[in-house]
């Protein structure tokens, strides 16, 4: 969305206080190697932008998947606007008519509007992210074309499918065991890193992917948007392994890691069987 290209391998983003702040201190921990440089700001115009390293740079006819991590896209205190001071969006109901006309209740239709926590939640939980701690946004094949039908995918299967079918359309089975044996080393350094990581320990992530980029050399898989993710208060930590409630900011991150993990062997086996 709000990405523009630039010059020399950089891509400048929008700017955003909480999303720069996490790049200036994940470039001063283990999972440097895992997301993209980061080289400061610059004004263009009125805007102020994010200059990342353009993850796409030298790549040919890349394939991208974009997979949203974690057992819950909304920030706690998104919950805690939605009970104290709800401010009802109608462009978030349309979304979940046209997906589901019969998902509103009875006074969501009569208000014709919904919370961005309730929208959000109802996005969790009609796809795999509740359940599996991570969800398929995207996928971009090779001929630059978009796959967006994966978000009502349930089950582990159904992603094993998904990425498998992927990749097939590659059309070069070899190439494609080359890529997913890439991606699982790589998901399996980035578990180790993640488990020395001070930031990791001390930060609530919510809405980042792992963007997962191959193109017919070389595969590699990347932490992206820190838009959401946030500082825990002083002393406070949290383990992203446990199922979150009310109040404990835990976000799945390694729930999804490990069903990324589980669907790519799935996936790996699938394709040399
Ligand atoms: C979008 O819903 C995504 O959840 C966005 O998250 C979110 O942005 C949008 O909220 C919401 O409308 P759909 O993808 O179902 O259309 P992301 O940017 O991670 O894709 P936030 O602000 O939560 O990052 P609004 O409030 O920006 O509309
Ligand atoms: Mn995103």
């Amino acid at each position: 969305g709000n990405f523009q290209v630039s010059k020399g391998g950089e891509v400048l983003k929008l700017y955003s206080e909480l999303e720069a702040k996490c790049l200036d201190s994940l470039m001063r921990d283990p999972l440097r190697p895992f997301v993209p440089q980061y080289y400061g700001l610059v004004t263009r115009g009125e805007h102020c932008y994010i200059r990342l390293e353009d993850l796409l740079n030298g790549l040919r006819r890349p394939v991208i998947m974009d997979c949203k991590m974690g057992v819950r896209t909304f920030q706690e205190e998104e919950l805690i606007k939605a009970q104290t001071k709800p401010n009802l969006r109608s462009d978030m109901y349309q979304k979940m008519v046209k997906v589901d006309p019969s998902a509103p209740t009875a006074e969501e239709h009569e208000q014709k509007g919904v919370t961005k926590w309730r929208y959000l939640q109802w996005r969790d939980t009609t796809s795999s992210t509740s359940t599996l701690g991570f969800r398929i946004e995207g996928i971009m094949m090779e001929d630059g074309t978009v796959q967006r039908d994966f978000r009502k995918i349930h089950t582990l299967t159904q992603i094993t499918e998904a990425s498998f079918l992927t990749s097939n359309i590659l059309g070069n089975i070899r190439v494609h065991v080359c890529s997913q044996n890439a991606y699982h080393s790589r998901l399996v350094d980035l578990k180790d890193a993640l488990r020395s990581s001070e930031f990791f320990r001390k930060h609530e992530v919510i809405g980042s992917s792992l963007l997962f980029v191959h193109d017919h050399s070389k595969a590699s898989v990347w932490m992206i948007d820190f838009g959401k993710t946030m500082p825990l208060p002083d002393s406070k930590e949290v383990q992203h392994g446990i199922p979150w409630v009310e109040g404990n900011r835990e976000d799945g991150y390694l729930i999804g890691l490990t069903s990324i993990l589980t669907a790519l062997s799935q996936a790996i086996s699938l394709a040399e069987g």
